[in-house]
């Protein structure tokens, strides 16, 4: 899927207050501002217009806008993130998004689905079960896609220790292949697919985005690196440490559409 635009949010001064695992982690604020500006200066190299919306001290987790909406070419779903301190977060995303598509739906309590649970592959959707994640969630939005023709299917990872969300463990960077940690539980439907596993040692490096002609990674993980050149990829690397202290990985930093 090629894209056009991209949706981000700045980090607000209170990032810290937002949801970790990572205890006593503290992201240093100016330099999470730098690593953030690179990230929409990556995206718009690659031909994106982006939108940064400002920070709401309202959301600490606000950045992480990928949670708050799912995006096919013709829809939008509006979600409801599963942590009760995000909830809010969707309004202004909702409004920024607005012109863009024609129909934006909304999942409906008791639902919830964050947005890094769902990843796209071509015309098939994984839909993680998480934490975040509930089963009416997901089973509205498997009806919403099946309306415009996707197929989904459901990997549950709710008994997983190491994985928050769904893409945390699998991107899918177009040509029908994903990347995959061992940290997954085995899915049939991806015999389907060309696989580039990801060690464990590298293994936060598996949240990568394909944005057109680029993959983009976060640096520090030189065999995935290579991996992805191995098989033909154009990986940009881009400093993600800030925000992976607040459990936050590339694809949770942007919209893309
Ligand atoms: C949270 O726990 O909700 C945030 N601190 C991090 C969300 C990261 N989102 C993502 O990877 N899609």
């Amino acid at each position: 899927m090629r894209f056009s635009r991209a949706l981000c949010r700045l980090p607000g001064v209170n990032l810290a207050d937002g949801l970790t695992q990572c205890a006593g982690a503290r992201p240093d604020f100016a330099l999470a501002l730098a690593q953030h500006r690179c990230y929409v200066e990556a995206l718009e190299g690659c031909g994106l217009t982006v939108t940064t919306l400002p920070a709401d001290p309202t959301y600490p987790d606000g950045t992480f806008v990928e949670d708050t909406a799912v995006l096919t070419p013709d829809w939008a779903v509006m979600t409801i993130p599963g942590a009760p301190s995000r909830a809010g977060e969707g309004a202004a995303i909702a409004a920024a998004l607005q012109p863009s598509f024609a129909v934006l739906n909304q999942i409906k309590a008791p639902g919830t689905v964050d947005g890094g649970d769902i990843c796209e592959a071509g015309k098939h959707y994984f839909i993680g079960l998480s934490k975040r994640t509930n089963a009416e969630g997901a089973r509205q939005l498997a009806v919403i896609l099946g309306t415009l023709g996707y197929t989904s299917s459901i990997v549950d990872i709710r008994d997983s220790a190491t994985l928050l969300h769904l893409k945390t463990g699998v991107a899918y960077v177009g040509d029908q292949c994903l990347v995959v940690t061992n940290d997954l539980p085995p899915v049939p439907e991806f015999a389907d697919f060309n696989l580039i596993a990801v060690s464990t040692e590298e293994s936060y490096a598996a949240n990568c985005v394909r944005v057109n002609d680029r993959v983009l990674v976060a640096s520090g993980y030189p065999a995935f690196l290579a991996a992805l050149q191995a098989h033909g990829y154009r990986p940009l690397a881009l400093d993600m440490s800030e925000f992976r202290k607040m459990d936050g990985g590339l694809s949770c930093l942007s919209l893309r559409f």
